[in-house]
């Protein structure tokens, strides 16, 4: 973190890449498929840096975990939490003042719909979580995903909760989206394969991660640069 005088923040408003280095904020948030260990956020860390998009800090209070190489991996992925219990705890507004995000990067629900949590309860608690993200910082940049299929076999009933619940989110997102605030969805339900995709029915193997973070990353690359060029 550079300390910028007053002089030297002058300067930076006529430097647009200067400006565009800003450091960018970005707090990956969930449950388990986000956190533990959640090695898409990895993969897609290294496609960044691949990019040279390296003005970035990923944040939250837990820590990386070891997915076979160095990596920026806080991130705020609580294995077994659900939307609907993070709400009814308050926990994101602390979560939020110790990191100062300006991009959430969200798959949250996955253990809503296990158990057994109504979509409108859980669609609810998603509208309580942006609220709390705004408070935080009014332009917060919002990457929702919807979520990954989970195995039928395993989860008796929980595939059909999943794709009721990605139908709320494709529908609710657009009337919460805001212009200076915008939510963008992101399907990571099409094209991911629970047989082929994940360890156990839920979690991603290799093949899943790499999908999450083709998925993500596209999205994340336009909500780091709309936020470094609105910096000054
Ligand atoms: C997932 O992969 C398995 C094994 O290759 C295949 O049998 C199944 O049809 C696939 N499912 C979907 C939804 O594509
Ligand atoms: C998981 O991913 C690997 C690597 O992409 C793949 O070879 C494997 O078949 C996948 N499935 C399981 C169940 O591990
Ligand atoms: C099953 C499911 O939720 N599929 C959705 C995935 O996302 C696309 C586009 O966002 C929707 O059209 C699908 O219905």
């Amino acid at each position: 973190m550079v300390k910028i005088t007053p002089l030297a923040a002058i300067g930076l408003v006529g430097l647009a890449g200067q400006a565009a280095a800003a450091t960018v904020k970005i707090m990956p948030f969930g449950a388990s498929i986000v956190g533990a260990p959640g090695c898409w956020r990895a993969i897609l860390w290294k496609k960044l840096q691949g990019a040279g998009i390296t003005n970035t800090d990923f944040v939250g209070s837990q820590k990386a975990t070891d997915c076979g190489f160095p990596y920026d991996g806080e991130n705020e992925g609580h294995a077994g939490f659900q939307a609907t219990g993070i709400v009814a705890d308050n926990q994101l507004p602390g979560w939020l003042s110790a990191a100062k995000p300006d991009i959430m990067m969200i798959h949250l629900g996955t253990n809503d719909v296990i158990q057994r949590k109504s979509t409108a309860d859980t669609i609810n608690a998603y509208s309580t979580l942006v609220d709390q993200m705004r408070a935080s910082k009014p332009t917060m940049k919002i990457l929702f995903s919807q979520l990954i299929p989970i195995d039928p076999k395993k989860f008796s009933g929980a595939q059909q909760g999943i794709i009721d619940l990605n139908k709320a989110i494709a529908t609710w997102a657009p009337t919460k989206s805001t212009s200076q605030s915008p939510i963008v969805v992101i399907d990571n339900f099409t094209g991911f394969n629970v047989t082929t995709d994940t360890v156990d029915g839920e979690h991603p193997n290799d093949s899943g991660n790499q999908k999450l973070a083709n998925k993500f990353y596209q999205p994340l690359v336009n909500a780091i640069k709309s936020v470094s060029t609105r910096r000054q």
